[in-house]
């Protein structure tokens, strides 16, 4: 009921090359869908160096970032689209931290990953950057709005 009230937000989530190539992509999914929350959007696709940089823009200044755009352009991407309350802090706790050496078991870094540089998966860290890079990897009419037959309080 206090849930009802609270506001849906939106979160970019993304199986980076390393998770596609070691074959990560269902276990990340599942991960999301099985906690409860909603998928609308999902695609695979070769990320163009551009949007690699805008998508990483904050990051520009720091040493790794040639490197970081080139792990993040080096194959196949899955981006994601979720929805719900709290979904974007929920998503980044079920990822763990960015060193998965730091990340705990039973997150996704803590369980399937040990380099900071291949860290198979990303999350946006506010509501406000998960409206933006959905906006930014997602055309028009990629995005699904759909209600659950099931379930009635899944939003
Ligand atoms: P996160 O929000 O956990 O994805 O972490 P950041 O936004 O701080 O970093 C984005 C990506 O930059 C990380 F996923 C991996 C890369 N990175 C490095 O390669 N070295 C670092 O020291 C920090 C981040």
């Amino acid at each position: 009921l206090v849930a009802a009230l609270e506001e849906v937000e939106e979160t970019y989530i993304m199986v980076k090359p390393d998770g596609v190539q070691r074959g990560l992509v269902g276990e990340i999914i599942s991960r999301f869908e099985k906690k409860g929350f909603k998928l609308t959007g999902l695609k695979l696709f070769q990320c163009p160096k551009e949007l690699a940089e805008e998508h990483y823009k904050d990051l520009k200044a720091k040493p790794f970032f040639p490197v970081l755009i080139e792990y993040i352009t080096s194959g196949p991407v899955v981006c994601m689209a979720w929805e719900g309350v709290g979904v974007v802090a929920s998503a980044r706790k079920l990822i763990g931290s960015t060193n998965p050496l730091q990340a705990e078991p039973g997150t996704i870094r803590g369980d399937l990953a040990v380099q900071t540089g291949r860290n198979v998966v990303h999350g946006s860290d506010s509501p406000e950057n998960g409206k933006r890079e959905i906006a930014l990897w997602f055309k028009e009419g990629e995005i699904v709005q759909w209600t659950s037959a099931l379930v009635s309080w899944l939003r």
